[in-house]
């Protein structure tokens, strides 16, 4: 194990977010998102007194021979594998790697092949914890992270010595919050439940309000021009009651504000809430459609219903809010018809921009679970893990089939064509200028996405067979339950803190009082 060997008066950690190694989102116009991970990470590293620089390796290149004395790394799937390469370089140094994220913690057992200290779960309870072992040189292999009460995460003061220090148009939107942690669905291919619980945690709305008060007296706002906001909520409007009081507390604010989030189709039922959506400041919602055949969404234990899209998206337009629908190709209900049924019903349904993705075997969900038992994943290489690569045996298509479709889909729903059809559409109901960035988006998503699918920069990536074979395990158990077991497996067998752990408690649509936060070796 490395060793802090401590340069300064007080230690130094680097945070990083290693690079995304192949087409993604950050490539995409308005979808170059602030690192709120890393950033979160460097906020609690400064509250426990310590120096800290951050690194987003998509916006800027990393020094290895920056000085530092403890390296933090968050990582998702598709970028573990560099996360892996660059915490060997730290390591080779002799300077000790903390590990945490969505993807160590599905995969602590791999993580720690590559760092000296994985956190699973969420680390606000615990990362205190982590950097004082640091600093004494006495870092445990794992940590149990906790679903705590919001309050605990970074404010915006805390956060802001960061965003001051972001070159200006490096990120848009400039600003990410969060409001919520959890979801009480459960979709199978999706690993947001798994990490952050099912329910919902709720951070209180007079707090997301004062945030954003301080949020739009940063410098850089031209004056007369909103700051926009995007809240990384998994389903802002899963608690309805919880989302109409933000809406509401936003709304009588009055700050100059505009904001898109990601909510369950849902919202559009209640005329309520769509009316205070609007006054909130709303500009942009994205949804997960993610299918228009019914059969497919059964398939996956998603809620919708096709038949009441078109009609819902109406309602978002009449409140002046855009829709980006999420499409997902490659269900076992999915025949080769699927691409153009989705791209016609898309445009039918009248979405302001589409993402289309292919179904991807996400660690930990019960999508891995069921392709890896029926022994249909071919690919491994978590660097391919982007949602655009066919990576297991479809069940009415070839994988070739499956690519080439979903690279299809950008082609057709983005054609000159349609996009001027749509723009005219936009125009009439929103503003010139709103049309103009929709199409602005619409014409990079064709540019990034309609070609190059398949790319990745990274070296080919296998992972240990224990750890597949940890994973398939893991993946089978019920969501609150999958963290609890990843971590019992990786340290051998039990959970590492018996004894010490409470019941998992994720309350629906209300907040968990700061004191009962729950640790996730806990059963429940
Ligand atoms: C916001 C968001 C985005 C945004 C912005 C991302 C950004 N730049 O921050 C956008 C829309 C761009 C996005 C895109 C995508 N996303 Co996304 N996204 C999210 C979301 C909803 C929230 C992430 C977030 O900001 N959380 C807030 C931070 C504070 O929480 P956190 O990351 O969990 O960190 C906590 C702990 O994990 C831990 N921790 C994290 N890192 C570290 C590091 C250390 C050292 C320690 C100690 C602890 C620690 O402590 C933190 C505080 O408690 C998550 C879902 C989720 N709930 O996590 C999905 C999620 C991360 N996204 C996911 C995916 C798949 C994607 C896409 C591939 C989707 C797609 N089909 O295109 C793209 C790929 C990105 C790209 N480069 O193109 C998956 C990742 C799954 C995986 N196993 O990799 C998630 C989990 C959702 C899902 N469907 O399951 N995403
Ligand atoms: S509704 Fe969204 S966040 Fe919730 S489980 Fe389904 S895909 Fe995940």
């Amino acid at each position: 194990m490395c060793a802090v060997a401590r340069r300064g008066n007080r230690p130094h950690v680097t945070v990083i977010k290693a690079r995304w190694g192949s087409v993604g989102l950050h490539h995409v116009s308005l979808h170059r998102f602030p690192p709120l991970a890393a950033m979160t990470i460097e906020a609690l590293a400064r509250r426990e007194g310590w120096d800290t620089a951050m690194i987003d390796e998509d916006a800027e290149e990393l020094d290895l021979d920056a000085p530092t004395d403890l390296v933090a790394m968050t990582t998702w799937t598709a970028n573990a594998p560099r996360t892996y390469r660059i915490a060997a370089a730290y390591r080779a140094k002799g300077i000790p790697v903390v590990m945490g994220g969505v993807h160590p913690s599905m995969l602590p057992g791999e993580a720690a092949r590559h760092a000296d200290a994985v956190v699973v779960g969420e680390c606000e309870a615990i990362f205190g914890r982590v950097l004082a072992d640091a600093a004494a040189n006495r870092l445990k292999q794992f940590y149990e992270g906790s679903w705590e009460d919001l309050s605990l995460a970074p404010t915006i003061d805390e956060l802001m010595p960061r965003y001051e220090q972001f070159p200006r148009g490096r990120y848009l939107p400039t600003h990410t919050t969060q409001t919520t942690r959890g979801c009480r669905f459960n979709c199978d291919f999706c690993s947001v439940i798994r990490i952050n619980g099912r329910g919902q945690r709720h951070r209180d709305p007079a707090a997301v309000v004062d945030e954003l008060r301080i949020r739009v007296k940063m410098p850089g706002r031209p004056p007369g021009t909103p700051i926009v906001v995007f809240f990384t909520d998994d389903d802002l409007a899963a608690d309805q009651e919880y989302c109409g009081s933000l809406f509401e507390a936003m709304a009588s604010a009055n700050l100059p504000v505009r904001f898109a989030a990601q909510t369950s189709i849902g919202l559009a039922r209640n005329p309520e809430l769509l009316r205070l959506a609007e006054a909130a400041g709303a500009a942009l919602f994205f949804i997960g459609f993610e299918s228009v055949n019914r059969q497919a969404l059964k398939e996956a234990n998603k809620k919708n219903r096709p038949a009441e899209f078109a009609e819902l998206v109406q309602r978002l337009h009449d409140a002046h809010i855009a829709v980006e629908g999420g499409f997902i190709f490659g269900f076992d209900s999915d025949g080769p018809g699927a691409f153009a049924d989705t791209v016609r019903a898309a445009d039918e349904i009248g979405v302001d921009t589409a993402h289309f993705t292919i179904l991807t075997p996400l660690p930990g969900t019960q999508t891995f679970s069921r392709l890896h038992g029926e022994g249909r994943i071919f690919d491994y290489d978590w660097s391919h893990y982007n949602a655009y690569r066919t990576l297991f045996e479809p069940a009415q298509m070839s994988v070739a089939m499956l690519d080439a479709g979903a690279r299809w889909a950008y082609g057709a729903f983005y054609s000159s064509s349609a996009r001027r059809r749509r723009t005219w559409a936009q125009i009439r109901r929103s503003s010139p200028m709103m049309a103009a960035a929709y199409r602005f988006v619409g014409g990079s998503y064709a540019r990034h996405y309609g070609v190059g699918l398949q790319g990745s920069s990274e070296a080919p990536f296998q992972p240990h067979p224990d750890d597949i074979a940890h994973l398939a395990t893991v993946s089978n158990f019920d969501a609150n339950q999958v963290l609890i077991e990843a971590l019992a497996l990786a340290s051998g067998g039990r959970p590492s803190s018996a004894g010490a752990a409470t019941p998992v408690n994720v309350s629906l649509g209300r907040p968990v009082a700061a004191s009962t936060g729950t640790t996730v070796a806990g059963g429940g």
